[in-house]
């Protein structure tokens, strides 16, 4: 199978569109990906959804420091989350960051950690 994400041919977009997509809520993309830059492990997530903790208490657990970023709730702000949804191509919140590589959501993490490849993640480089 082609691993390869699955997105619109940038050719194929009316140039007359072209600067609205770009723009979209790109504030709440740019604040993300500087604090990916600058933060070892990023968590972004949302208010009442239980994954976002899950994921912090296992860092927590581990003294794994982290910036965590929240984004409204069920009610509120979905519009926003969704330019993250279509930034990374991953639906659901959270979202986590190991040296600058997405790694998945909380269920993904809990993988990573049993594997041990948490641990070789942080103590190599950080992805440019
Ligand atoms: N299996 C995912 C579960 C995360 C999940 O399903 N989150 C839902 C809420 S429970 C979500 O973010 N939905 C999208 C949204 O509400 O914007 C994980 O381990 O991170």
């Amino acid at each position: 199978m082609n691993e390869q994400r699955h997105v619109f041919e940038h050719a194929k977009i009316h140039p007359a569109v072209r600067e609205k997509i770009a723009k979209h809520h790109r504030d709440i993309v740019d604040e993300v990906q500087a604090a990916v830059a600058k933060h070892d492990v990023v968590v972004v997530g949302m208010g009442g959804n239980p994954n976002p903790g899950r994921a912090r208490k296992l860092l927590q657990s581990k003294n794994i420091p982290h910036e965590y970023l929240s984004y409204g709730s069920y009610f509120s702000l979905w519009r926003r989350r969704n330019a993250l949804k279509m930034w990374t191509g991953w639906p659901t919140f959270p979202m986590i960051f190991v040296k600058g590589i997405f790694i998945g959501g909380a269920d993904d993490l809990e993988k990573l950690d049993a594997s041990g490849e948490l641990a070789k993640l942080l103590a190599g480089p950080h992805a440019a």
